[in-house]
């Protein structure tokens, strides 16, 4: 099994139990027998941006290692997506599960149906923080490195580390 190829994906949330659907994506990719996921980052809870009357999101990104070609990648991607129960929906509105291809090698894909690098991704601090916890050293696309990428953005404080045990995704009744 050729495990030739490099990629960063994007994933978020901001319905129902966000982190659980963020956990069971991560699962269903993770037992794909092209996939291997080799790093992941913290996870964030960010204020959304695009559309911004909706529910704050969590985010995180991790990096794979995978067989298969971007396109069948994104389909895999999709297929997760739509089993966790994403249907058709307001552009930029919520979600209960997102998956995006940021980075996939160093190629650059111009499809109807993918472009990647993402064409925003370096001006999203729900991307770039927890991008850097996995790739401190990356030069993004356009040539800026990371850091500096991040310190550029004027939207950092909407961008916070998240645990479990904040609460408010648990769905344990009290006490138990
Ligand atoms: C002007 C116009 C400024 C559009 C920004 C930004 C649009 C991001 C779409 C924009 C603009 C997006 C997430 C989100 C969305 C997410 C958080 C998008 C697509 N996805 N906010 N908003 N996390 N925090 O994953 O990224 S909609
Ligand atoms: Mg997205
Ligand atoms: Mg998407």
């Amino acid at each position: 099994m050729g495990n030739l190829n490099s990629a960063v994906i994007g994933i978020g949330s901001n319905i129902g139990d966000r982190y659980r659907h963020i956990t069971s994506a991560m699962k269903e990719l993770e037992q794909h027998p092209e996939i291997t996921i080799e790093k992941k980052s913290s996870i964030y809870e960010t204020d959304p941006v695009g559309y911004t009357e909706q529910e704050a999101f969590l985010n995180a990104v991790f990096r794979i290692t995978t067989g298969l070609e971007a396109v069948a990648l994104l389909d895999v991607l999709q297929g997760v997506e739509h089993e966790l129960g994403r249907r058709r929906e307001i552009r930029w509105g919520p979600r209960t599960i997102d998956l995006d291809i940021l980075l996939y090698n160093d190629e650059n894909i111009e499809l109807e149906r993918l472009i990647v690098p993402h064409p925003r991704m370096h001006e999203r601090s729900f991307v770039l923080i927890p991008l850097k916890e996995i790739e401190p050293d990356l030069v993004l696309p356009g040539g800026c490195r990371i850091d500096d990428c991040i310190q550029d953005l004027s939207d950092k404080e909407g961008v916070r580390k998240w645990r479990k045990s904040s609460g408010a995704d648990e769905s344990a009744p009290f006490g138990s």
